[in-house]
């Protein structure tokens, strides 16, 4: 349904504007180093871990790649509570395979943001102390089981919409840690769809859940892409710098578009009596999120920020010992190896 064959036209608005503001003047070395980064981002080149980056830069990529992976680990709490109670073992093993890629992934990720000079004990106590954000979609209570299905079909839906023109963000380490995250999400997606086709086939109930599911979930998937481009305060830095290269909007549009016939098919109603199709601007219109509900999710006060937030900081605190023992075997192996030089 979602291919990485998806591609952004070359002459994307901004993207070869120069940065604008400098806080102080520059050093005749430094503006020969912002010149050749200003050329590399001109050309659609990709910047590396080694090479010289404006700080502002670096900080943008922290903050982004930081709260993606923050978003993966949290990520896995709605699904990880399911586990359990998965209704067959074919059903039990896939979930089990998706929780385990989503830690993964916040693995990638987590190495991508290191290699801008950040460790991981400072990201993981931003997250951990409520500093930094996460995705607002793992703020809200998943009730039944076909919100599995749900988070497969729409979140990692939504989720893979968004990153898929990350793959030629341009910096190299999450471009190329985006290319496998990608793929990993795919066969998340499917795997929720097909679950949902199955309870769609079989008893009312079971429609009565899908279709519960879908009510909970739309909107907020829609939240998930960001505020409005009028009110995306980093959009135009990261598009400039090519760390962003389709707005919040356009993103968010595609989803719906792609997602309505999938609605159809799947014989869900999408709950937006606003959601029309428009042969003149050939997309569907759609109704107003609410923002006043997105901005206060975000800001810590959704349905289970809270539970999210300490369910994540006491695995951490009880996986204390599995760190301390890989230290510890580490550096056995470190001393043999002194030794036997
Ligand atoms: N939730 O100016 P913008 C997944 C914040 S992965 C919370 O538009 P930007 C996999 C934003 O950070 C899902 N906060 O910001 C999975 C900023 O706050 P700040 C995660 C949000 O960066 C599936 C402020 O609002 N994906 O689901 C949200 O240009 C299933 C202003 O916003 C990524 O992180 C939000 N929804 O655009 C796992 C993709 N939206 O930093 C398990 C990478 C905005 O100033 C199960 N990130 N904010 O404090 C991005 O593409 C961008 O960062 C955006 C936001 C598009 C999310």
């Amino acid at each position: 349904m979602y291919t990485q064959s998806f591609s952004v036209p070359d002459d994307a608005e901004g993207k070869s504007t120069a940065l604008k503001a400098v806080p102080k003047p520059l050093s005749e070395n430094e503006a020969a180093l912002q010149a050749a980064f200003d050329a590399r981002i001109a050309a659609d080149g990709r910047i590396e871990p080694r090479d010289w980056m404006p700080d502002a830069y670096r900080k943008t990529l922290v903050r982004q790649i930081s709260q993606h992976a923050h978003s993966e680990i949290v990520g896995m709490l709605p699904e990880g509570n399911w586990i359990s109670r998965a209704p067959s073992l074919k059903r039990k093993c896939i979930l089990i395979a998706k929780v385990q890629d989503e830690a993964g992934h916040g693995l990638y990720l987590y190495s991508a943001a290191e290699t801008l000079g950040t460790s991981r004990d400072e990201m993981l106590e931003a997250l951990h102390s409520g500093k930094a954000k996460y995705s607002s979609i793992f703020n809200y209570p998943a009730l039944n089981w076909a919100d599995m299905g749900v988070i497969g079909w729409l979140v990692d839906g939504a989720a893979i919409m968004n990153q898929i023109p990350l793959c030629r963000c341009s910096y190299g380490p999450y471009a190329r840690a985006m290319v496998r995250v990608c793929k990993e999400e795919s066969f998340h997606q499917r795997q929720g769809y097909e679950a949902l086709l199955v309870m769609m086939k079989g008893s009312q109930a079971q429609r009565d859940m899908v279709q519960d599911a879908v009510n909970r979930t739309w909107w907020k998937c829609l939240a998930m892409f960001g505020p409005s481009d009028k009110d995306s305060m980093h959009s135009s830095l990261g598009m400039k710098w090519g760390i962003k290269r389709l707005s919040n909007d356009d993103l968010r549009q595609k989803f719906i578009d792609a997602t309505v016939p999938q609605a159809e098919v799947l014989g869900v109603t999408l709950p937006d009596p606003d959601l029309k199709w428009n042969a003149e601007r050939g997309h569907y219109d759609h109704g107003e999120i609410d923002w006043n509900e997105f901005w206060q999710t975000v800001n810590g006060n959704g349905p289970m920020n809270r539970e999210r937030l300490a369910t994540r900081v006491k695995a951490h605190d009880d996986g204390a010992w599995v760190r301390d023992a890989a230290i510890a075997h580490a550096e056995k192996q470190r001393q043999r190896a002194l030794k036997a030089a």
